[in-house]
């Protein structure tokens, strides 16, 4: 009897596995209720978006990553090597050099250095070479209705992302990305790609998985859109005469002049007219703190990924691409 029990309890785990990875979003009451929008709203199929929403999976290790992005738990001195290693050094340049047409006429459009824009590439998917795994169906449902700290914007996202689908003709459940729904090789999240990507090989499509051309000026457009200013600098290093009071977050946009930094003992070897606007970025490098002035074209590089390691290991990479 008891060994019939233990079979028929091994059977009934085994059958309900399954089950167990599928989240049942459809029974779902406020699912049910995107579901009304998006049809109301956006004459979507109910019994389309019902099928999708059906299959869709719970990804247990989303949760887990958006819940420790490198960037809040990486000092600069761990978070930096990542990105500045001689292999994504090289292949940048190869990039340039492969795409320099299209990255000149982007830098011409746009005011976008050509050195940013690959950098970007470089940082995001190694130049498109990592485009991301994760369903992004399963990552925006995960997102927007098992994540309440930001199921708001997720489900924002949700809603992009289907529409996004019926414009540029994409297969709802195939498309992968990252785990937080970011995609192609630029990794524009779905708002972003239906406001900033354009078709910049004039084939009549905005592609950012296979047209390296489009994903060029796509993200020259992004920069542009969100106040690049041409020819401006992104970061100086700044001598600290007197180390400030207290070490604060870096607030990423500009908020103090290069006047009053001055007055305070923050200054930087290349003069800046006293009205400039930056803000003080403090890092944890390999050799000890560091200080630097970010300008406005630092706080528009934190409009694609807002952190200051991000603007700082784009910014970096950039240079070394000039060599
Ligand atoms: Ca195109």
């Amino acid at each position: 009897m008891n060994a019939m029990k233990k079979i028929f309890t091994t059977l009934a785990v085994l059958l309900l596995l399954p089950v167990m990875a599928q989240a049942n979003y459809s029974q779902r009451a406020d699912v049910q209720e995107f579901i009304d929008r998006m049809v109301e709203e956006h004459d979507f199929d109910r019994a389309l978006l019902n099928q999708w929403v059906a299959k869709a999976n719970r990804l247990d290790d989303v949760l887990e990553s958006i819940a420790r992005p490198a960037e809040k738990t990486l000092t600069w001195a761990q978070y930096r090597p990542i990105f500045l290693k001689e292999k994504r050094i090289e292949l940048g340049k190869a990039f340039m050099q492969e795409h320099r047409e299209l990255l000149a006429r982007a830098e011409k459009e746009t005011g976008v250095s050509q050195s940013i824009i690959a950098a970007i590439i470089g940082v995001e998917t190694y130049y498109g070479r990592h485009k991301g795994k994760t369903a992004v169906f399963d990552s925006l449902m995960t997102l927007g209705f098992d994540y309440p700290p930001r199921s708001r914007f997720f489900r924002s996202e949700l809603e992009h992302f289907l529409l996004l689908a019926r414009e540029v003709d994409l297969d709802v459940s195939l498309i992968r990305g990252s785990y937080a729904g970011a995609m192609g090789m630029p990794q524009f999240i779905s708002s972003s790609y239906r406001a900033y990507a354009v078709d910049f090989d004039g084939d009549g499509k905005r592609d950012l998985w296979d047209s390296t051309a489009d994903v060029i000026g796509s993200v020259a457009n992004y920069f542009k859109k969100h106040g690049w200013q041409r020819g401006g600098d992104v970061v100086q290093r700044a001598r600290v005469k007197q180390a400030p009071e207290e070490v604060t977050r870096t607030k990423l946009k500009p908020h103090t002049s290069i006047g009053d930094f001055r007055k305070q003992g923050i200054i930087t070897d290349k003069a800046y007219a006293d009205d400039v606007m930056a803000t003080l970025v403090t890092l944890e490098g390999d050799k000890g703190i560091e200080h630097w002035l970010g300008l406005e074209n630092f706080y528009v590089i934190t409009r694609y990924n807002h952190s200051a390691l991000y603007a700082m290991a784009v910014y970096e990479l950039s240079r070394e691409l000039e060599k």
